[in-house]
């Protein structure tokens, strides 16, 4: 398995208000290089498979309509240490909680509308990578 890779959503609020720009600029800037990289857009079915873990929360349904509602970008980033240094770089998942100049902190406005997602772990990367790309598409 590939350690030094992460994956990463740039969620439906982040394309609705047009930061896709500024964070991959600030991801570029802090050190990842992106080995690939697409707009699309996940399906009902996609959402409720990408956040599984989630699947008996409270929020579950609200995740899965909020994820589905637009376009996202998903990528994969390789940087060394990436998925530690990933979460570092976007911040607690409560934008509030987050730390200044955090992704999170900059271009989230709530808990549930969290502009960025970054893989929690080595497996859940290649898992989360390969859920989205093909290996012909990662270079
Ligand atoms: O990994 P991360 O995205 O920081 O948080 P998770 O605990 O894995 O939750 C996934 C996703 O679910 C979060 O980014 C927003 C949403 N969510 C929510 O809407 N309300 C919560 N109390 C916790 C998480
Ligand atoms: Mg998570």
């Amino acid at each position: 398995m590939v350690t030094n890779r992460t994956f990463t959503i740039l969620k439906p609020d982040s394309v609705e208000k047009g930061y896709i720009g500024a964070i991959l600029e600030k991801i570029s800037v802090s050190g990842f290089r992106i080995v690939a990289m697409k707009l699309t857009q996940m399906t009902k079915a996609d959402a409720e498979t990408f956040y599984a873990i989630h699947n008996e929360r409270p929020f579950f349904k609200d995740l899965v309509e909020y994820m589905t509602r637009g376009p996202i970008v998903a990528a994969v980033l390789e940087k060394e240490n990436a998925v530690e240094d990933f979460r570092t770089l976007i911040g607690a998942t409560n934008p509030a909680d987050a730390t200044e100049g955090t992704i999170r902190k900059l271009y989230a406005t709530s808990i549930s509308e969290n502009a960025v997602h970054g893989s929690d772990s080595d497996e859940n990367a290649a898992i989360e990578s390969a859920f989205h790309f093909s290996g012909r598409e990662i270079f």
